[in-house]
């Protein structure tokens, strides 16, 4: 854990019924994939989800209605922040594992694409956020990583059970312009450092930084309500808008 305590969006992505196999027990909620992001400007542009295949997961009631899944040490932070059916007690209706998830469809905040899917990375921490983490190749490092891995390797696809339709219709699709780097930063410099796989943690890091930087202060939105306004403008704003519409919420740890 860190000092300083970290505040991060939570993007409820629904999942759509009906339900089987493991989250048959759920139909009749409303059942949200709930993923922590810092940036919360860059929902327009989400291609998929991402969730640990070996990650420990549970569905948690969060109120009369909402279910979020999420890990159980996210389900306790939540619940202290007043996010529990039973107060500062998560309660799991379902044990869940990453595989589970895998192919889930989703409707998520904002994105352009109507439906994404649950697809496996391998470098979700679980000590951090929800496990969960919402995909945006086009400005994430890690997620342009990741999402060529699926692209690339035939039998990566296989072995985690992804069909080619959730990973290769869909277009990346340009959100932020950021002028050192283009309208897709992340490529551009998974590009430029020569990035090979989702594994590379020192290039990655490098290409995180670089890109987060760079896309606060000089990145302005090319879509959205905020079109023309500088991503450190846009990001507040946006924010605001997803938790008063109830799509999104705060969370700390
Ligand atoms: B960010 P910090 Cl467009 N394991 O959201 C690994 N990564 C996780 C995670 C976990 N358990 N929980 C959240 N994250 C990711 C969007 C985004 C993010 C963009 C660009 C950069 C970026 C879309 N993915 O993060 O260590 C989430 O991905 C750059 C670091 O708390 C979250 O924001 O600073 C970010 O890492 C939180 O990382």
């Amino acid at each position: 854990e860190t000092v300083q305590p970290q505040e991060y969006t939570l993007i409820k992505m629904e999942v759509v019924p009906p339900f089987t196999g493991k989250l048959g027990p759920l139909e009749g909620k409303k059942v949200f994939l709930a993923a922590a992001t810092l940036r919360p400007e860059t929902m327009y542009g989400q291609t998929n989800a991402w969730v640990l295949p070996d990650g420990k997961y549970g569905a948690y009631e969060i109120n009369e209605t909402d279910v979020f899944i999420v890990t159980e040490r996210a389900a306790l932070n939540l619940a202290y922040q007043k996010f529990s059916k039973v107060p500062e007690q998560p309660t799991c209706l379902v044990e869940l594992t990453g595989y589970d998830l895998i192919g889930l469809p989703l409707r998520s905040p904002l994105s352009f694409n109507e439906i994404i899917y649950a697809l496996p990375m391998m470098t979700i921490l679980t000590d951090k956020g929800t496990g969960i983490v919402t995909s945006v190749p086009s400005d994430a490092p890690d997620d342009y990583m990741a999402l060529h891995d699926l692209r690339a390797k035939p039998a990566f696809r296989e072995k985690f059970g992804v069909k080619d339709e959730w990973v290769m219709p869909f277009e990346i699709v340009p959100i932020i312009n950021i002028p050192e780097f283009g309208d897709k930063a992340a490529e551009k410099v998974c590009m430029d450092l020569k990035i090979k796989s989702q594994n590379e943690k020192e290039k990655l890091a490098e290409a995180k930084r670089l890109t987060y930087l760079k896309g606060f202060i000089d990145g302005t939105m090319l879509v959205g309500d905020f079109v023309g306004r500088k991503v450190q403008e846009a990001k507040p704003l946006i924010r605001s808008k997803l938790i008063e519409t109830g799509e999104a919420i705060m969370y700390s740890e």
